[in-house]
């Protein structure tokens, strides 16, 4: 099985991945700052077609403009050595205390003016790299506190928020798409739009909801003890899935970013499975956070990791689906069968009425799923 991951493959990593400099709330950080620069090359390097960034990750919050325009032609300059593109920008609009009870949503109208003209410069940045989706990840929309806290007007300003920057893409001409990221928690106690549920349904409010669809993250959906393929492939249903973050994470606890894979493996072979056969053509972005404990060599090391467990899957994914005894499998699991609609053209409730049913008979029938599953576990194990 080849493992080397190329361009075509359309891997995507993020700055503040490779870059984190590993400080928690109960450490300091073990790293040393990665150069944009050098991230740019060390990505190029393992195989990777993509780069992206928040603002900050690239121009650290409060640079002067001279210095910022610097930095950004650097960054340019090692994209156009490398080749790398940039599918993808954000906005750091948690890091800064001044977001220390929301951002887009904060209660000071001030600082949410603030937060607009922040998401409104990198955008252009965005833009100008060409980048296509814009995500919105808001770690600070919410809060710990009941009594101080009023979601429908939170819901309100982040809706405003979100049109407001809509009408900015449109009026700028940019051919740029928004993806609101979920998550349950962390940092704040409760987070607006905590599941992939809750962000579409929100979508829809928008003034252009043709504009905005979601990033889902496996993890973010894992910490709130859901299902991520579910998710995921709702999004999809839903011509909703603009981007995705992929990582791994052991069921509800805290953010652990690990590798893909390196969580629940069965549910990211399902994933895997889903964004290649599903009709997701956008990045493969990895958005995990080297294990604390790596220096740079461990870094790269697990950046690698990711890729290769997802071209791991990938074949596994395939095999699975080219195999003989796996197609009689679906055939007796009668998978394809939930593709025929219940009533035929023309048909109605009033033409079930005088129907029948052997209960009896339907009850007893197995669904014959658990052979197609334990399938699936060989095929993701090797054994097949
Ligand atoms: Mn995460």
């Amino acid at each position: 099985m080849d493992l080397t991951p190329t361009p075509r493959d359309r891997f995507a990593f993020g700055l503040w991945t490779v870059g984190w400099r590993a400080n928690d709330p109960f450490g300091d950080p073990t790293r040393e700052r990665l150069d944009p620069v050098e991230a740019v090359h060390g990505l190029a390097d393992i195989g990777a077609y993509g780069v992206t960034f928040h603002d900050d990750d690239l121009v650290p919050f409060g640079t002067p403009a001279a210095e910022r325009d610097a930095i950004v032609d650097r960054f340019r300059g090692a994209l156009d050595e490398t080749g790398l593109v940039v599918p993808t920008a954000t906005t750091n609009l948690f890091g800064h205390p001044v977001f220390k009870d929301g951002a887009l949503t904060a209660k000071d109208r001030d600082v949410r003016r603030f937060a607009l003209r922040k998401a409104a410069r990198n955008i252009d940045l965005a833009a100008e790299l060409g980048a296509r989706t814009y995500v919105f990840w808001g770690g600070r929309e919410g809060s710990e506190a009941e009594a101080a806290y009023d979601p429908a007007a939170a819901l309100e300003r982040y809706r405003e928020g979100l049109n407001a920057l809509t009408h900015y893409v449109r009026e700028r001409g940019y051919r740029l798409r928004f993806a609101v990221e979920p998550k349950p928690n962390e940092p704040r106690g409760d987070i607006l739009l905590p599941t992939i549920g809750h962000a579409l349904a929100f979508v829809q409010t928008l003034d252009h909801p043709e504009m905005v669809g979601v990033n889902p993250e496996v993890g973010h959906e894992q910490m709130a003890g859901l299902n991520a393929v579910h998710g995921y492939a709702q999004a999809l249903w839903q011509g909703k899935l603009f981007h995705v973050d992929l990582n791994g994470q052991h069921g509800p606890r805290y953010d652990q970013d690990l590798v893909f894979g390196h969580g629940d493996l069965i549910n990211a072979f399902f994933l895997v499975d889903l964004l290649e056969n599903g009709g997701y053509d956008g990045p493969r972005h990895f958005d995990y956070k080297p294990l604390r404990t790596e220096s740079i060599e461990g870094v790269w090391e697990s950046a690698r990791a990711n890729m290769r467990t997802y071209l791991m899957l990938r074949e596994r994914a395939r095999r699975f689906r080219q195999d003989p005894e796996v197609a009689e499998a679906r055939t007796a699991a009668r998978v394809d069968r939930l593709s025929v609609p219940t009533l035929d053209e023309g048909e109605s409730v009033a033409s079930v009425l005088s129907e029948e049913l052997d209960v009896a008979e339907a009850a007893e029938r197995g669904a014959a799923n658990a052979r197609l599953q334990q399938l699936a576990v060989e095929h993701l194990m090797g054994a097949r």
